[in-house]
């Protein structure tokens, strides 16, 4: 069971994380949320409802966009951006909310807005972010990234991926524990696609069970994402079937939450990986 503030996630089965991204220059959906040129409530509001209904029991709210050559936005932007969604969000809707956010001072704010988990991209690094996310009590994820967001996909370079990332992270399961965050509370994540090449990306994937390793629960994000353009050739828009496969293959794997922009799809694929995986519990008894 992972405490994210008043709800519990039964980490025993795989969940669905929904994205929503508070960007107006959101990599995936060109910033579908600002039809107006400004973010539009009701609509981030709906999304959100829709991805509950299809089956998301995570929501990731950001408002920093961490695509590849992105500008780094103030926290004051970022906090008007996601806060407020934050917390119609908590009040209106049954689901653990994830703030996807390098700044201790948004840490702070969405903690008390109802935030139920931490999503850092930056694994905590940030000058008093640690302080911060220990400070909320929350769990967090710790992510894997090389490099910054502005120039990590220019040359990625490992002379070992999966022992390279599989490193920093325990490292920085250190740093946490020591800085006052149990390891009941931290979650995992390779990065996928940050700083790296495709075959650094199929590389972690295959190797995700040497992370599962850490006894942590892995979180993992495939979602329209260059990984699937460049295998199959396939535009932003054409790329659910990728991804996915990718999530199939990672539930397969151990991954215990897939991070995603299309919540029905992949909410589909989990359960016919749960059925799969608990038939032999007997689970599934009475479908003949
Ligand atoms: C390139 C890389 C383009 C990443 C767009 C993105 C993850 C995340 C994002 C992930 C966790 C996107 C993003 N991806 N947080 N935030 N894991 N924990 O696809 O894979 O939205 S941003």
């Amino acid at each position: 069971m992972l405490h994210c503030a008043g709800r519990c996630l039964d980490l025993s089965h795989p969940h669905v994380m929904g994205v929503i991204n508070t960007t107006p220059d959101s990599f995936s959906d060109g910033g579908s949320l600002y039809p107006f040129g400004r973010l539009d409530m009701e609509l981030a509001l709906q999304r959100a409802r829709d991805m509950v209904a299809q089956g998301a029991t995570v929501l990731d709210i950001g408002g920093e966009s961490t695509r590849p050559g992105a500008q780094p936005v103030s926290v004051d932007e970022e906090s008007q951006r996601v806060l407020p969604l934050l917390e119609r969000i908590a009040r209106e809707l049954d689901v653990v909310i994830s703030v996807d956010t390098s700044s201790p001072q948004v840490m702070c704010d969405a903690a008390r807005s109802g935030a139920g988990l931490i999503n850092d991209v930056r694994a905590l690094t940030v000058d008093g972010a640690l302080e911060a996310a220990a400070l909320s009590g929350l769990p967090v994820c710790l992510m894997h990234m090389q490099g910054d967001p502005a120039s990590m996909q220019a040359a990625p370079h490992y002379t070992d991926v999966v022992r390279e990332v599989a490193a920093y992270l325990r490292e920085r399961v250190v740093v946490c524990e020591a800085g006052g965050i149990p390891r009941e509370r931290l979650l995992l994540d390779p990065g996928f696609g940050f700083g790296k090449t495709l075959a650094h990306n199929l590389q972690l994937l295959r190797a995700l069970p040497r992370l599962a390793q850490a006894g942590l629960p892995l979180l993992v994000g495939f979602s329209r994402k260059s990984m699937i353009g460049k295998l199959l050739g396939r535009e932003l828009d054409q790329r659910l079937p990728g991804s996915l496969a990718l999530a199939v293959i990672a539930l397969e794997r151990g991954a215990a939450i897939i991070r995603t922009h299309d919540v029905a799809a992949t909410a589909d694929a989990v359960a016919i990986w749960r059925a799969v995986d608990e038939i032999v519990d007997g689970a599934l008894d009475d479908i003949v």
